[in-house]
């Protein structure tokens, strides 16, 4: 299979975030594709490229200027008002936003939608890079070079907005495919999200939108980030009523459940009529994982690969979060080389 990775997300290096009111060291380490793209290598399977620079156009078509520009300076904007931590929003603006405030403390909560993740320097850098990856994949599947491709993205980005950054998100990668599969040919597109998290950030984007469809199983908000969003009853709005789905699912929820659960998913995505499927693949459901109460296994992702194979769509798998440093690299694997195999 081919993928998309770029070295330059060692330019984003989180210092630490912001959990249970204390600094800790950051879960989005360099390590994490480090890892993942080791164990790809050592199959043998899978083809790596760097991403070619398709520069700002197919961001833009999801993000608002005003957030970009913000994004790509607030570090050099916080050092200059003499701050002296790492950029992160101690405040965040309500919905719908009022003015944006002239101060960088107030101008970094008006792009903020959670307190714990930082801009540091480096970290434009590797979220364009981490979005190169992503429109390189939709790219190569949309130009028929493949029926489907990875991209490693590093940092992730389903918790990001249109104009708010959070959860280690900065660009949202899986939407930013999303749209550009959209304006290259593809009629209709779903995405399927299986990361441990609700996809708050690709959700709000698509949420009033008929032409891509949102579905996602996840940790119950109720006890688990994002929290607010992500119940079953949010389902869209507008002509893109019924174009969302969610379905969360309790703690200790297993391999039985999730892959139900992803089974249902595959099935409305069916209905919807898309012609490829974005994977926000997070492998945080695993059980080791630090962050998440499910207990996948590993071989849970071997299935699930089989499971979106057998839907017969061509597929842009997105990497998204999980931080079980033993268990991101053969669960990645497992789940593309299982996607790969089982091609109709
Ligand atoms: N007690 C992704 O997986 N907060 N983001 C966790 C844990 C943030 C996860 C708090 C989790 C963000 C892409
Ligand atoms: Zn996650």
């Amino acid at each position: 299979m081919q993928v998309f990775f770029s070295e330059t997300h060692k330019r984003h290096q989180p210092r630490h975030e912001f959990i249970g009111g204390a600094l800790v060291p950051a879960f989005d380490r360099p390590e994490r594709a480090e890892q993942i793209a080791g164990a790809l290598q050592q199959t043998g399977l899978f083809k790596f490229d760097q991403p070619t620079d398709l520069g700002m156009v197919p961001i833009r078509a999801i993000h608002e200027q005003d957030y970009l520009d913000f994004l790509s300076t607030a570090f050099k904007s916080w050092q200059a008002a003499g701050l002296e931590g790492s950029p992160m929003a101690s405040n965040v603006a309500g919905s719908p936003k009022g003015p944006r405030p002239e101060y960088i403390e107030g101008v970094i909560g008006y792009y903020a939608n959670s307190c714990e993740t930082t801009i540091d320097d480096g970290t434009w850098e590797g979220a364009y890079a981490s979005a190169q990856s992503a429109i390189n994949a939709a790219r190569y599947v949309t130009t028929g070079q493949g029926r489907s491709a990875f991209a490693l993205c590093r940092p992730p980005g389903h918790h990001c907005e249109a104009t708010r950054f959070g959860g280690y998100c900065y660009l949202n990668n899986a939407a930013i495919a999303a749209q550009y599969l959209r304006d290259h040919g593809t009629a209709k597109t779903a995405i399927l999200d299986i990361d441990f998290h609700h996809g708050n950030g690709t959700q709000a984007i698509f949420y009033d939108r008929a032409d891509v469809f949102y579905g996602s199983v996840h940790g119950d908000p109720l006890l688990t980030y994002p929290f607010y969003k992500g119940y079953s009853n949010e389902t869209g709005t507008g002509v893109g009523a019924e174009t969302t789905m969610n379905l969360p699912l309790g703690a200790d929820a297993g391999n039985d459940e999730w892959l139900a659960a992803i089974t249902a998913l595959l099935g409305a995505i069916d209905s919807f009529g898309a012609d490829t499927i974005v994977v926000s693949l997070g492998v945080d459901p695993h059980h080791s994982d630090p962050q998440s109460n499910f207990q996948v296994t590993t071989d849970g992702f071997s299935r699930a690969g089989h499971l979106i194979a057998n839907a017969g769509k061509q597929t842009v798998i997105i990497m998204e979060g999980g931080y079980s440093a033993d268990a991101i690299g053969p669960c990645v694997a497992a789940f593309l080389q299982a996607l790969d195999d089982t091609w109709p």
